[in-house]
């Protein structure tokens, strides 16, 4: 009698995937006036969901996008894309020259507390707020010219 118990014990102690966001960080550009871009990354859980949409009250508009080089030019280009597919119990990172969410008019409160409020919507109704560190650009941060540079 006792070993389905036992058992049942056992899988719940088994540690399940969990959709989650982790280090998520907000880059401030250099320019006041130029979009910051927001990097994190997706831990996937039991199933394959697509993340629709990345949203802050704390700026104007965001939009996740994807930068490619261009194999004969060099250069970074980067374009709004739709539904992202986070791999159940895979990892999506969300980072310089690759997927990022731009974020348009981040407000001077999210500015002064380096704090800004992310909620990430996910395919499956799930609903992630998370809080992300603001940092102004450094040094590095300008000297590498992205797309971002260009807005
Ligand atoms: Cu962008």
């Amino acid at each position: 009698m006792a070993l389905p118990i036992v058992a049942m014990t056992l899988s719940s102690c088994g540690r399940a995937p969990e959709l989650r966001v982790n280090d998520a960080v907000v880059i401030l550009s250099p320019v006041d006036s130029n979009p910051a871009a927001l990097y994190f990354t997706i831990h996937g859980g039991p199933e394959k969901v697509y993340l629709n949409s990345v949203l802050s009250r704390s700026v104007i508009r965001s939009e996740v996008h994807e930068s490619k080089v261009d194999p004969k030019t060099g250069m970074v280009t980067m374009e709004p894309t739709r539904k992202i597919e986070i791999p159940a119990k895979g990892t999506v990172e969300f980072k310089r020259g690759g997927k990022h969410v731009m974020l348009w008019g981040v407000n001077r409160p999210a500015r002064q507390l380096k704090e800004l409020e992310a909620e990430f919507i996910f395919s499956n109704g799930d609903r992630i707020i998370v809080d992300a560190e603001v940092r102004a650009a450094t040094a590095g941060d300008a000297d590498k010219k992205d797309a971002h540079s260009g807005h």
